[in-house]
């Protein structure tokens, strides 16, 4: 049985998270066409009879400026990310035509990792669903190419499910000999409340736009257990969106309540389906003025630098 952990790196929006989710076939890491969606280096667990591989989705990378601390957070943990690796999978785009200043940061990061690293271009079915060969394949793996060696290199595409398999076949040799650590049912090694958070946050990058999901972050202030609550019988979640002004909270908060209710409405219908429990999701909205720059507050968002 082979048993490793596998990195996936890249700038923000190439298709982390969706990867994860495809390879895993269950949604677990939060997806959206915004950049900056993960904000946590999260480890998901693939097992197939052959193997059990920790796959350790990451924030994408980018060149945060010197006063946006929770950027500097998500790349920290990113690269973090990569110490405890087998091996490393550095995530690009098929349609990728030059090199951008965060590939080049990818790069920079990379340089510095020992473990074997395979660049993956996803989207690869997008660029011509009709011949299903996209044209811009042979120069994505030209151009990162020539910036340094790679232990393989593969097309995949996370959205139409293609190339997993074969990804899989090209990780394994890669991979240390050993046991199981995980239950090949938990999919996740986080908490519940994370879980429940990412859930929620999940749902604010689905139905608001612009700068709303940036500046938001999902705050669990009391999570009860049935058995905890067993008047209740069930799952009890208070939760605050926490936001940075007044303004961002009345847009979170819709005209009349409207949109506020469509977030816990859809959350709960997901965290319900998450947990298998009935679920009574209590949410509000706080106002806590530059939370993405405040160490004190970022740290208790689960933001917080080791
Ligand atoms: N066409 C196409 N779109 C994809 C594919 N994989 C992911 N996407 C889309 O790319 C966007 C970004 O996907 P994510 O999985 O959130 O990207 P990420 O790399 O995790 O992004 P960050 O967490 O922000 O770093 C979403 O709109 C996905 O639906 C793919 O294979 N083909
Ligand atoms: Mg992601």
């Amino acid at each position: 049985m082979k048993c490793g952990v596998v990195a996936l790196l890249g700038r923000p929006n190439v298709g982390k998270s969706s990867l994860v989710n495809a390879l895993l076939k269950a949604r677990v890491a939060i997806v959206s066409p915004k950049p900056q969606t993960t904000r946590n280096a999260v480890r998901c667990i693939y097992n197939d009879d052959r193997a059990q591989i920790v796959f350790t989705d990451t924030p994408g990378l980018y060149l945060p400026k010197e006063k946006d601390k929770l950027g500097r957070f998500l790349v920290g943990s990113a690269a973090e990310a990569l110490d405890d690796a087998d091996a490393v999978c550095w995530l690009v785009e098929a349609g990728d035509k030059k090199l951008t200043p965060e590939d080049l940061e990818a790069a920079r990061v990379l340089s510095e990792v020992t473990a074997p690293v395979i660049l993956v271009v996803n989207k690869a079915a997008s660029l011509d669903p009709r011949s299903g060969l996209p044209g811009g394949l042979v120069g994505a793996f030209r151009l990162y190419g020539e910036l340094r060696p790679f232990a393989g290199q593969i097309a995949v595409s996370a959205k139409l499910g293609r190339g997993l398999d074969a990804l899989i076949d090209l990780l394994l040799p890669l991979l240390p000999e050993g046991t199981p650590w995980y239950d090949p049912d938990v999919l996740m090694d986080s908490t519940e409340r994370f879980m429940a958070a990412e859930a929620i946050r999940g749902k604010v990058l689905s139905l608001l736009r612009d700068e709303i999901p940036h500046c938001t972050a999902v705050e669990i202030d009391e999570y009860k257990s049935p058995e905890e609550y067993p008047d209740r019988n069930r799952l009890y979640i208070r939760a605050s969106l926490v936001v940075e002004t007044e303004g961002q909270k009345a847009i979170v908060i819709g005209s009349g309540g409207k949109m506020i209710k469509r977030i816990g409405r859809s959350a709960r219908a997901e965290l319900e389906e998450l947990t298998g429990l009935p679920v009574y999701l209590d949410l509000w909205v706080k106002v806590s003025p530059h939370w993405r720059q405040t160490d004190l507050v970022l740290r208790r968002l689960g933001y917080g630098m080791a």
